[in-house]
């Protein structure tokens, strides 16, 4: 039985890296996608997820969710994406309408009406997520796990304390990482374990379609250490649904820092415990993530 989950995104490069291999993989079962803001504003990040689904004539539908965050203002990437959060390759301009501009409440409907627990996939800020859990607390016992992108065990990247999508709205972390559901965190100690190295991308380019598509994306994808390769963050979570053999995980405790002069949006993670509902990935062999994300992007058109 393929895995059903809902992933909650704001495209974003290399949010479109990871729902092209989650929509082919057959061990997957997309059922929704969910947009927030993020990379950029939350008409972008939407528009760029309709055009993406069409691309690939997916049956999935799209929802748009929170515009901004809980507490502070918007938090913006465009110098890592370009100005449309997809820059680089021209997609046509979408038809589908979306199924619903409240995706908080589609994905309690989707949980209540699932038979078996779902798993939430958030690649973006969290604002969506934690809404739903505090407007829906009755959607807990549906939800088999969340794994999400964001956070660092080490160094940020947005700030030298913080990760991107924890940074962009601290507070709505803040209510993930505390609500005892099972969380599996793909932050930037896996990322920096590992790169798509730039004398890859022909073999993607020709690979396929998508590959080809990805390519030109990723000529205008400015992640962490772009000189030594590309960092494609939110793919681990989608490679580690399919691949979690390959993945060193340790259980940890997950705080977010809320206040603090420098280290606002920070996640301070507690590797002192023995057992825990949250766990990090914290490495995986460079070539191991490669050869995996090459066999992923076979399955895509
Ligand atoms: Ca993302």
């Amino acid at each position: 039985m393929p895995i059903p989950i809902i992933i909650d995104t704001d495209p974003g490069i290399d949010d479109a890296a990871a729902i092209s291999l989650a929509l082919h993989h057959p061990q997957l079962d997309v059922q929704l996608i969910s947009t927030v803001h993020g990379n950029v504003p939350l008409q972008l990040t939407t528009r760029n997820a309709q055009q993406l689904i069409e691309y690939f004539h997916a049956r999935v539908p799209v929802a748009s969710g929170a515009a901004a965050p809980l507490v502070q203002k918007p938090v913006h990437a465009p110098h890592v994406h370009g100005e449309s959060g997809m820059a680089g390759y021209t997609f046509d301009e979408p038809t589908t309408p979306l199924i619903s501009n409240n995706s908080v409440e589609t994905m309690k409907d989707l949980l209540l009406q699932s038979t078996t627990p779902m798993t939430l996939v958030p690649i973006g800020p969290l604002t969506n997520i934690a809404l739903l859990l505090k407007m829906y607390p009755e959607v807990h016992t549906y939800i088999h796990q969340i794994v999400l992108m964001g956070g660092s065990a080490g160094p940020g990247n947005i700030t030298p304390a913080a990760e991107f999508n924890v940074y962009a709205d601290p507070e709505s972390a803040h209510i993930v990482f505390q609500s005892g559901l099972p969380i599996v965190m793909a932050g930037l100690d896996i990322a920096r374990a590992s790169n798509l190295p730039h004398a890859l991308l022909p073999e993607i380019k020709d690979m396929n379609q998508t590959g080809h598509m990805l390519y030109h994306l990723f000529q205008h994808y400015r992640g962490e250490s772009f000189l030594d390769g590309l960092n494609v963050y939110d793919a681990y979570t989608i490679m580690y649904l399919c691949h979690p053999e390959l993945f060193t995980v340790h259980p940890a405790q997950v705080d977010v820092e809320l206040s603090g002069n420098h280290a606002r949006g920070a996640t301070f993670v507690d590797f002192n415990v023995t057992d825990s509902s949250t766990h990090i990935l914290m490495d995986i062999q460079a070539e191991d993530f490669q050869t995996a994300f090459l066999e992923m992007l076979q399955y895509c058109p």
